[in-house]
C-alpha cells in the first residue's frame, strides 16, 4: 500500500481524498495556491506545499510545481481528484517516469477516451450501441452533408478533442450543414488545436444516464449501477440520483454489461464513468467515457455502500476487486450541488461565508470544504457543498432532501439552494419525468427565474 499520497486538487474533493487516506492509514500532502492558504484541505493534510499564485494555470495545472512538491515530500502516489489534471495523459506519464504512483487509469486509456471520435469507434468495436453517424472524423463539409442525408436530420457535429458539451453544433437541415461544419471545425482548431469533427444523429430530448465502472490491475471489471444526471444547465449538472427512475433491472443489467465490455476492450483500470443517452423508447447509446472519479460519485456510494475513493487507492496499489458481481442498488440517493452563485441569474457569488450550518440527520451527507468565515475565492469553480441524501424510496429521498435544504443555513453569499428547493417541488421532477431539456423548460415556465414556482 502507498505510504504518502499527494492530492493534486483543492476544495471538497481534496478533503474527500484526505478522509479516505486517513481511514486507510496513509499520510497526505496537500498542494495549494496562495488563494487557498486558509482552505481546509491544507489544514487537514499532514503536510502542505504552496505551488503557485491563484490562477490554475500557474498552480493546480502546473505539472512541474506539483512534481517538485511530490519529490520534496517523498509522496509515492498522486490522486488527481476531478477537473484540473485528472484527465491529463501527459501528467500520468511524467509521474510514471518519476516512479510515482497514479491513482487513475493508464495514460494510453486516458488519451484514447479523450479523443471522442476514437472513443466512439472503440465502443462500436466492443458491441456497445452508438448513434448512427461517422466511423472516422469527417474529411470535409461534403462528407458531412452526405452522411447527414444518410442518417437523417437533425444531426450533431462534435469536436473529437471536445467533450462535456464543448465544441458541439446541432444542425437541423441540409441548408445549414456546410456552414456549421466550417464553424465547428474552425472553433475546435482554435480551442483545442485540433479541428477534427465527427457527426451523429441528434436525439432531441434524451436522458443522461451514466454507469460507474471499476477495474483493477488483474483484469477484473465491475459496474456499480447508474446515475441519472439529466438535471443540468449549460452542461453543468445540478442534481444527480441513483438509481435512475427510467431503468428497469433488466435494462440496468444490459447497460451494465455493455459498460463492462467496453472496459475490457481497453483494459480499463481504476474508477471510470460511461455516459449514455437514453431515448424515450428505452434505447441507449454510448456518448463519452470519463476516466476519473466524478463530482457525483457519492450517490453511487450511498446506494452501494462502497467507498469509491478508498477503492481507487486500493486498486491503484494493486489490490484485487472483490465485489459481488450482481450488486443491486439499495434504496435511493439524490445529490444537489450547492454553488456559490445567484440562483436566478447564475452569476458567480464568491465571498465570505458569514454563517454556515450544513444539515445533518438520518441519511444525510454533506461533502464540503466550507466553514464559518471561510472566504470563497473567485478564481475557481463555484461548488461549495454537495448535499447527498439516502432513503428507502425516491419519494422519501426527495422529502429528505427538501428537509436537508431547509435546514442548510448559508449567509454572506448567494447559493443555488433556493433553485434546488423549487426544482424539488416541481411535479415533473417528483414524477421522475426527466430529460436533458428539463431545466430549459423549468426556467421558461418561471420568467423571473422562478421566484414563485
Ligand atoms: C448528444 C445529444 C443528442 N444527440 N449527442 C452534451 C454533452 C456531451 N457529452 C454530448 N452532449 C450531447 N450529445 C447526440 N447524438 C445531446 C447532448 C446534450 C446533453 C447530453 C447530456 C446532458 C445534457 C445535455 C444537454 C444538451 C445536449
Amino acid at each position: 500500500m502507498f505510504k504518502k499520497i499527494l492530492i493534486a486538487n483543492r476544495g471538497e474533493i481534496a478533503l474527500r481524498v484526505i478522509q479516505a487516506c486517513r481511514e486507510l492509514g496513509i499520510q497526505t500532502v496537500a498542494v495549494f495556491s496562495t488563494a487557498d492558504r486558509d482552505s481546509l484541505h491544507v489544514t487537514y493534510a499532514d503536510e502542505d506545499v504552496c505551488i503557485g499564485p491563484p490562477p490554475s494555470k500557474q498552480s493546480y495545472l502546473n505539472i512541474s510545481s506539483i512534481l517538485s512538491a511530490a519529490e520534496i515530500t517523498g509522496a509515492d502516489a498522486v490522486h488527481p481528484g476531478y477537473g484540473f489534471l485528472a484527465e491529463n495523459a501527459h501528467f500520468a506519464e511524467v509521474l510514471a517516469e518519476c516512479g510515482i504512483g497514479w491513482i487513475g487509469p493508464g495514460p494510453q486509456v486516458i488519451r484514447l477516451m479523450g479523443d471522442k471520435a476514437k472513443a466512439r469507434q472503440t465502443a462500436l468495436a466492443a458491441g456497445v450501441p452508438v448513434l448512427p453517424g461517422s466511423q472516422e472524423p469527417l474529411a470535409g463539409a461534403e462528407e458531412a452533408a452526405q452522411l447527414a442525408a444518410e442518417v437523417g436530420y437533425p444531426v450533431i457535429l462534435k469536436a473529437s478533442a471536445g467533450g462535456g458539451g464543448r465544441g458541439m453544433r446541432i444542425v437541423w437541415d441540409e441548408g445549414e450543414i456546410a456552414g456549421q461544419f466550417s464553424t465547428a471545425s474552425n472553433e475546435a482548431e482554435k480551442a483545442f488545436g485540433d479541428g477534427s469533427i465527427y457527426l451523429e444523429k441528434y436525439l432531441v430530448e434524451p436522458r443522461h444516464i451514466e454507469f460507474q465502472v471499476f477495474g483493477d490491475k488483474h483484469g477484473n471489471v465491475v459496474h456499480l449501477g447508474e446515475r441519472e444526471c439529466s438535471i443540468q444547465r449549460r452542461h453543468q449538472k445540478l442534481i444527480e440520483e441513483s438509481p435512475s427512475p427510467a431503468l428497469t433491472q433488466e435494462l440496468r443489467e444490459e447497460m451494465g454489461e455493455a459498460s463492462v465490455r467496453l472496459c475490457r476492450e481497453v483494459g480499463y483500470e481504476n474508477a471510470g464513468t460511461i455516459e449514455y443517452l437514453l431515448d424515450q423508447d428505452g434505447r441507449y447509446y454510448f456518448m463519452e467515457m470519463n476516466t476519473r472519479i466524478q463530482v457525483e460519485h457519492p450517490v453511487t456510494e450511498m446506494v452501494t455502500g462502497i467507498d469509491l475513493v478508498k477503492l481507487q487507492i486500493q486498486v491503484a496499489a494493486g489490490e484485487r476487486l472483490t465485489l459481488p458481481p450482481n450488486m443491486k442498488p439499495r434504496g435511493h440517493a439524490i445529490e444537489c450541488r450547492v454553488n456559490a452563485e445567484n440562483p436566478v441569474t447564475f452569476a458567480p457569488s464568491p465571498g465570505p461565508l458569514k454563517t454556515f450550518h450544513p444539515p445533518g440527520g438520518p441519511g444525510t451527507r454533506v461533502d464540503t470544504h466550507g466553514y464559518e468565515d471561510y472566504v470563497i475565492p473567485p478564481h475557481y469553480d463555484s461548488l461549495v457543498a454537495k448535499v447527498i441524501v439516502h432513503d428507502r424510496s425516491r419519494t422519501e429521498a426527495i422529502a429528505r432532501m427538501r428537509r436537508a435544504l431547509d435546514f442548510f443555513v448559508v449567509e454572506g453569499i448567494q447559493t443555488s439552494i433556493p433553485l434546488h428547493r423549487r426544482i424539488l417541488r416541481d411535479p415533473d421532477f417528483q414524477a421522475g419525468k426527466l430529460s436533458t431539456r428539463f431545466m430549459e423548460r423549468f426556467l421558461q415556465g418561471t420568467p423571473s427565474g422562478g421566484g414563485e414556482k
